[in-house]
């Protein structure tokens, strides 16, 4: 409907509740705050106490040399340079965040294998030995232990490394990884590109916007290629690599007779412990001390999707519904460690009953209550805030829940290997039969639509209307983060989506597999997923020899935070065209302009675009996807396409 604020039912259904109980939320907050129109295009600096300096972009075109000469800061930055530091601010920003996540799992990850904490153990040996082999740990006739020790030590040691290149690095393709030495642009270190960028955007450092873009790119690189790499491989050594796996997600998960807690945030440690400790008999028996019949653990944001793809928990809802959860009245406490939590979270609670937990030191709220995750004691945390939630369930007050009813049915839990084994079959993992499907034309390409929901769109339906696009058109989609949970909500992670919403090939290809078509790969983390399945594909042959080379594309149509520019910028990086919508923080210069979204293609073979309208956008995707099959001589194959029988068994086969 015109002028709704999301396209999923459930969620107006609990907005009009918050409205009706006298709540704010970010829907409401998003109307009352018009965004700063400089600081939108990029053109605001406040590197130093001279400015904060706008430079807005001109407001008719023609500008003349005096008139762009006086465009300038205090200090004299032009346009260009001031759009460009706050672009690789973020960058900065976003690789930070997730590095930092991950270098708290390297640190867990090593202290595990040493035996030192309680409740983890290297669950996925397979995994640990194909990490073993990519970061040259000898493997030969030593234990488990030590190949851990060793590689944990290893992972540790990229975010403080100063010279060389990342390990991870030798994962992409060759041709790709020559690309990058050539541009310069390989990082040596996590911790020590942030830290460069972050020095060259200090006031009258590094005053040129190509030389900016290139050190932006590395910090990017040393996100995807690094640290969150490094957390997504290192989780699943801990707590398995995803398997296929159904789950149930939206706000109608909660349960009006259980103790319902939230786990809410990025990282996985704390609700791996949860899961466990919330089947102890002891805990069980106590929450029905209490009156509540049993214990739902939920997910929200990308917290929700770790557990969710490894042990089906099921999930509340992505970004914009945290606060949603508990104007439902029945959230007993929502547990969050570190990022995209609103801190409107303890208000919202102060309405209802709900606690607010924070765990992490990083990460405090006024207004909610701090209990640590310590690693080395985590079951018993796991089990004080599981106590608190039950404690609280008495509490809720019952005129003010409601619950939606109805949740939706998902199938998650897709990596890169499970890929491989879906496709392949088990004796004869690969993906040859996914290149083979691309280079016959069933599929056309493969798209990555990831990120965030942003208060400024309407919630959900950026992300849908573009997915449903691209797969209508044969296009296969990967999904991470929040928009994997709009798919969810939406039912496209069904295998029964495919004959809905797909083109004729896709849906072939779909139901001979039994694959849904938009397949869910993990939390925002996970995004180091997409690189390694596209250079599986690259691998495989057939398709080029790059990344940059196959009929592939990435999106984030709903993004807000600076972590959805780094991945942003990592994928460019890697050679993807990569668009973005609701708003995008350089249009302030034409100059970054253009090299953004024109010259970056010569330099890395990827490129950003920027189109609000979604539909738009997942034609400009199909677009690329066309002409990078067209490089590749496809273009005559797809139309070749007609399914004879001989075909349609050879595909039963697959
Ligand atoms: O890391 S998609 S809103 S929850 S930033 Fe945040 Fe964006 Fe969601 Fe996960 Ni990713
Ligand atoms: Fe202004 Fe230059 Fe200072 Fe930025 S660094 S606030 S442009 S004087």
């Amino acid at each position: 409907m015109p002028g709704e604020k999301s396209v999923d039912r459930v969620t107006l259904e609990i907005l009009a509740k918050a409205k009706a109980d006298g709540v704010s939320t970010a829907f409401d907050r998003a109307e009352e705050i018009k965004p700063c129109p400089i600081g939108a295009e990029g053109s605001c600096c406040k590197h130093c106490a001279m400015g904060p300096c706008r430079v807005p972009a001109p407001k008719k075109k023609g500008e003349s040399e005096t008139e762009r000469a006086k465009r300038r800061g205090v200090c004299g930055a032009t346009a260009e340079t001031i759009t460009a530091r706050n672009f690789v601010r973020m960058i900065a920003a976003g690789t930070a965040a997730h590095s930092d996540h991950a270098r708290g799992i390297a640190e867990v990850f090593l202290a595990t294998a040493k035996g030192e904490i309680p409740g983890f153990k290297i669950q996925d040996e397979q995994k640990l030995y194909q990490i073993a082999l990519d970061l040259g740990v000898e493997i030969g006739e030593r234990s488990v232990q030590e190949i851990a020790v060793e590689v944990g030590e290893k992972c540790l040691a990229e975010f403080g490394r100063q010279h060389g290149e990342l390990l991870f690095v030798k994962r992409a393709p060759l041709k790709r990884q020559e690309l990058w030495r050539k541009r310069g642009i390989v990082p040596r270190g996590i911790d020590r590109e942030v830290v460069e960028l972050m020095h060259r955007t200090h006031m009258g450092v590094d005053q040129d916007y190509r030389n900016l873009l290139l050190q932006g790119s590395r910090c990017a690189l040393a996100d995807g290629w690094g640290g969150s790499m490094i957390s997504t491989e290192l989780q699943d050594v801990l707590f398995g690599v995803p398997q296929p796996i159904g789950g149930h997600i939206n706000l109608g998960v909660l349960k009006e007779d259980e103790v319902n807690l939230v786990v809410h945030g990025h990282e996985p440690l704390l609700p791996e412990l949860m899961v466990v400790a919330s089947q102890d008999p002891e805990i069980q028996s106590y929450a029905k001390s209490k009156g509540a019949k049993g214990i739902n653990l939920a997910g929200m944001c990308c917290s929700a999707n770790e557990v969710l793809a490894r042990h089906g928990i099921p999930v509340a809802g992505n970004f914009l519904q945290q606060e949603l959860a508990i104007v439902t009245g029945a959230v007993d406490a929502m547990v969050v460690d570190v990022q995209c939590e609103m801190q409107s979270l303890a208000d919202v609670a102060k309405c209802y009953h709900t606690k607010v937990i924070t765990t992490n030191p990083r990460a405090k709220m006024q207004g909610a209550t701090h209990i640590e995750f310590e690693e080395h004691r985590g079951p018993d945390v796991a089990k004080k805030i599981l106590r608190e939630a039950i404690d609280n369930f008495p509490r809720r007050k019952g005129n003010a829940v409601h619950i939606p009813t109805g949740s939706q049915e998902m199938v998650v839990g897709f990596s890169h290997e499970t890929i491989n084994y879906l496709l392949g079959g088990l004796f004869r993992a690969s993906y040859r039969p996914l290149n083979d499907n691309i280079i016959n034309g069933r599929i056309r390409g493969i798209a990555g639509v990831v990120g965030c929901n942003n208060a400024r769109t309407v919630h959900d339906s950026a992300h849908l209307t573009m997915i449903k696009e691209l797969i209508k058109n044969d296009v296969i989609v990967l999904t991470t983060g929040c928009a994997a949970m709009a798919c969810g909500k939406a039912g496209l992670l069904t295998p029964e989506a495919a004959a809905e919403y797909c083109g004729p090939g896709l849906a072939e290809v779909c139901e001979a597999v039994g694959l849904p078509p938009v397949l869910h790969l993990g939390a925002c983390v996970d995004n180091s997923r997409i690189l390694m399945a596209a250079t599986a594909v690259v691998k495989d042959g057939g398709l080029g020899d790059d990344i940059s080379d196959l009929p592939a594309a990435g999106a984030a149509p709903e993004w807000m935070s600076e972590k959805a520019i780094a991945i942003g910028q990592y994928f460019v990086a890697s050679g993807v065209f990569t668009i973005f919508g609701t708003t995008f923080p350089i249009t302030g210069s034409e100059e970054v302009s253009k090299l953004l979204f024109e010259e970056m293609e010569g330099i890395t073979g990827g490129k950003w675009a920027f189109e609000v309208d979604p539909l738009k956008a997942a034609h400009m995707m199909i677009d690329h996807i066309n002409k990078k099959r067209k490089a590749l001589g496809l273009d005559k194959g797809r139309e070749r396409v007609l399914y004879d029988m001989a075909m349609r068994r050879e595909l039963d086969a697959v």
